[in-house]
């Protein structure tokens, strides 16, 4: 008789003991160094998995427990993830930071001088990768069983950087110096088809079941990331897909005929689909390596999602039951289609059997009403990339608008603004209309957005099914934006509040209020965003020569450079500052520090001269020894996550003025709002919902609503006859014109004037007077100190609502109907 053995599961220590036991040792065994060789990187590296395993640890005891209970997960698709820096996040959440501070110092390192190698992923753009990450850490600490599938591309985002004051953009070799942080796992590797044709199967009566035969082959080889939830044992995981060239997808032959060079060019043609994320926010690309993108994500992910269905279920009756899919907006759309093909062509799954666990499995998150942004395809390259999958759209149009056409007989307008397919020159496929069809439910990400959603973009829609159609408004994870961003703050709320229960309970927060009527309270609260902002000011100062007064009001506009944000009316503002100043230079003037954050996408030629504007103009104020006085502007380059962190924390003035009707929701709203930034802002998205509860006492709004805003397009919009009409806005156009920015080359701005005069999309012009007035509103706000300080605490205090662990228990509560899976120490 052999002795039982103890089953095998390790897991590390939970002493300090025990921790700097692990330091060394992975320094010596994974990273094969000493304490007196090692370099800046292999300290880094060796923290990072010491962290790393406490969480391994974690993970393996949910998926101990996701495996005893069986439950139903949610699988979230997204092309896009911005996950933010990793190592002070993973610090918190095991709570090693603690140990970590004093180990370095013996070491003679600082946990500062170690974060620089800490490289954010940068596999996304903006609101909407952000938005997925904030998901999956909330999802994470409700202990929602969830697993986050995306792309590993091999560049993110690029690297923003200016020259002469125009925007630059350098690649983003996120992953030179090695990620600690992710896991490959090679035998989860799936093959993934395009191209080829299809052939109808003899023994299927219905003709609607046919077998694909690819032309091309890929591997999908997965990495994935470990999510953990702050306050419990729960470590989720988010899964990133990476081509590789399949034996099938060159062609072997070749190699025996000479033809080397061109068979590696089918290899290296099948590892680009990973090889870049598109930087484009909110536009649309229609380019074909794009939708390879998407086909690679999703064929990749479900067919993993299905490999873990059947690690514990069988049969498809129950498929939905135990999986649900969210879409983040069209991007992974094919989905739909794609499990139709699998349930119908290779699992011999009867249509509308399939059809009906296909809708029942899928949701789809809208998030945008720009019509430029909704992806559309062309049916001739879905024909040629995919052809079984537009054969499969054909099917489920067709039995769609049967039903359009028996709820509305003789309606054929209703058919042709319904159907999948937009008919025209050239046909092409409406990726959210596949969306809304094949989804149990669909959501918009703020009131407003929601509600013109339904009247304008998917009205026909949301008038056939009403029951579809919800509103889930955006949060953001109050941990890595409140906590992380902002230490200092995080202690006064923690003093007030008496623990730390906020985090997880962001309505708690609320208890701040009486305190704003607390002198000494108030008198904190102004030395902590006082000692923000000297921090961000020398950060600033490094990477821009330009050094900001940190008593100034800090005037903050960061996002993606795009029209319908708007950042041309702030420099209307500035400008008109500027002129001000110049007639007027012994008045007394509110000083204050304008700051920019934002790239633009690399073809967005108007934007990227606004860029360069932006500097332009900063350049001028920043040396005019007069004006600089009394206002700087900054633009720090390369905008992302990490950034965001310095930045809002120091921020007192939130500029969210996008036009009216145009901005889904917004995020960066919301941080800032939370880390005690008063908004200036437009009844736009989520702003509105943030006033709501703020209170108007405690919120600049200015402009058009969104009603105002269409009747004036409506009624034919002339910016001119605002120009016109305006004489210091005429004077902050004329001064562009000028040259004044230009060293007196009238040309170079020219442009940026023609968009203002001519069209001005967004009506810029037409919000101009009421902005600005809003803004001697806010400089007077600003000299009252106290009030204004009071005002602060409110917005944070108020803003508890605004957390992403409201957003998803909502999402679990209205969309996914999923309980959570309590995972033991
Ligand atoms: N958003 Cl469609 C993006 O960041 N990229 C996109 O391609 C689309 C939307 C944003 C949107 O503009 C913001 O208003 C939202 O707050 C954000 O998505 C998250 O919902």
């Amino acid at each position: 008789m052999t002795e039982a053995r103890p089953r095998l599961r390790r897991t590390v220590g939970d002493s300090l003991e025990d921790f700097e036991r692990d330091l060394i040792s992975n320094l010596y065994y994974q990273r094969g160094t000493t304490i007196e060789s090692a370099s800046g990187p292999d300290g880094y590296h060796t923290l990072a998995v010491t962290v790393r395993d406490r969480l391994v640890d974690r993970y393996a005891r949910t998926a101990a427990a996701h495996y005893a209970a069986n439950p139903r997960f949610v699988y979230y698709l997204s092309a896009e993830y911005l996950l933010g820096r990793q190592l002070r996040q993973n610090l918190l959440y095991t709570d090693t930071e603690r140990w970590v501070r004093p180990i370095a110092e013996d070491l003679g390192v600082s946990l500062e001088a170690l974060e620089v190698y800490d490289v954010e992923p940068g596999l996304g753009n903006g609101g909407l990768g952000r938005l997925a990450a904030c998901l999956l850490d909330s999802m994470a600490t409700l202990d929602i069983p969830a697993v986050g599938y995306g792309i590993r591309y091999e560049f993110g985002i690029f690297k923003q950087t200016f020259r002469d004051g125009q925007q630059v953009e350098r690649p983003d070799d996120w992953t030179f110096y090695g990620n600690p942080w992710e896991f490959p796992a090679p035998d989860d590797r799936q093959l993934v088809g395009f191209y080829g044709t299809t052939k109808a199967d003899p023994k299927d009566p219905t003709g609607l079941k046919k077998h694909w035969v690819p032309g091309e082959t890929v591997r999908g080889e997965p990495s994935h990331m470990l999510v953990p939830g702050y306050g419990t044992q729960t470590v989720n995981i988010i899964r990133l897909w990476q081509a590789r060239a399949s034996r099938e997808s060159f062609d072997l032959a070749r190699f025996g005929v000479g033809q080397y060079v061109e068979a590696v060019d089918d290899i290296v043609k099948a590892e680009n689909i990973s090889k870049v994320l598109y930087p484009d926010d909110s536009t649309e690309l229609g380019r074909e390596l794009r939708l390879k993108q998407q086909y690679f994500l999703v064929a990749c992910s479900l067919r993993d999602i299905i490999r873990r269905y059947r690690l514990r279920n069988s049969g498809w009756e129950g498929f939905a039951d135990k999986v649900v899919i969210q879409l983040n907006d069209t991007h992974p759309v094919v989905a739909v289609t794609e499990l139709m093909r699998l349930l119908v062509d290779e699992h011999g799954v009867g249509w509308d059997e399939a059809w009906t666990i296909t809708r029942r499995t899928f949701n789809y998150t809208c998030h945008t009403l720009l019509p430029e942004a909704l992806e559309t395809w062309p049916v001739r390259l879905l024909e040629r990339l995919l052809p079984r999958h537009m054969e499969i759209i054909y099917a489920i149009n067709h039995f769609f608008l049967e039903e359009v056409r028996a709820a509305y007989p003789g309606d054929e307008d209703v058919v042709r603004r319904m159907s999948v397919i937009q008919e025209g020159d050239e046909r092409r496929v409406r990726m959210a209309h596949l969306a809304v069809v094949g989804s149990t439910a669909v959501n918009g990400v703020a009131e407003l957005h929601t509600k013109l959603l339904a009247e304008t973009t998917l009205h026909d829609f949301a008038a056939l099914w009403p029951e579809r159609f919800h509103n889930i408004t955006n949060g953001v994870t109050p941990r890595r934006f409140l906590r992380m961003a902002n230490p200092r703050l995080s202690t006064l709320i923690t003093e007030a509040l008496g623990d730390e229960g906020w985090l997880t309970d962001l309505e708690r927060l609320h208890g701040l209020g009486t305190a704003a009527d607390d002198p000494a309270f108030r008198a904190a609260w102004r030395d902590v965003k006082r000692q923000n902002k000297v921090e961000l000011a020398a950060a600033v100062e490094r990477s821009t020569g330009v050094l900001a007064d940190p008593d100034a009001l800090a005037d903050v506009m960061i996002k993606r450079f795009h029209e319908y944000k708007r950042q041309q009316l702030k420099l209307l503002h500035v400008i008109t500052m500027v002129n001000r100043i110049r007639a007027d230079p012994q008045a007394t003037y509110v000083p204050r520090t304008v700051l920019f954050g934002g790239k633009a996408a690399p073809g967005y030629h108007a934007m990227k001269l606004l860029i360069q504007l932006v500097n332009a103009v900063a350049d001028v104020v920043n040396t005019d020894p007069v004006i600089a006085r009394h206002l700087r502007v900054v633009f720090p380059p390369d905008y992302n996550v990490t950034k965001a962190q310095f930045v809002i924390p120091a921020a007192d003035l939130s500029e969210q003025i996008s036009l009216a009707g145009k901005e889904a929701s917004g995020t960066g709203n919301m941080k800032l709002a939370l880390n005690g930034a008063l908004t200036i802002g437009t009844l736009d998205g989520a702003n509105i919902e943030i006033r709501d509860r703020v209170g108007a006492d405690n919120f600049f709004l200015f402009g058009m609503d969104a009603p105002a805003a269409a009747a004036l397009r409506r009624s034919g919009y002339s910016p001119r006859s605002f120009y016109e009409a305006d004489f210091e806005l005429r004077l902050a156009v004329d001064t562009i014109a000028s040259g004044a920015f230009a060293k007196g080359d009238r040309s170079v701005f020219a442009p940026v004037v023609e968009a203002m005069l001519g069209r001005d999309e967004y009506m810029a012009l037409a919000d101009y007077r009421a902005y600005v007035d809003c803004q001697d509103t806010v400089a007077d706000a600003w000299t009252d100190t106290e009030r204004w300080t009071r005002m602060s605490i409110l917005n944070t205090a108020r803003c508890g609502f605004f957390s992403s662990d409201r957003t998803v228990r909502e999402y679990c509560e209205q969309i996914w109907k999923v309980d959570p899976v309590r995972v033991n120490p």
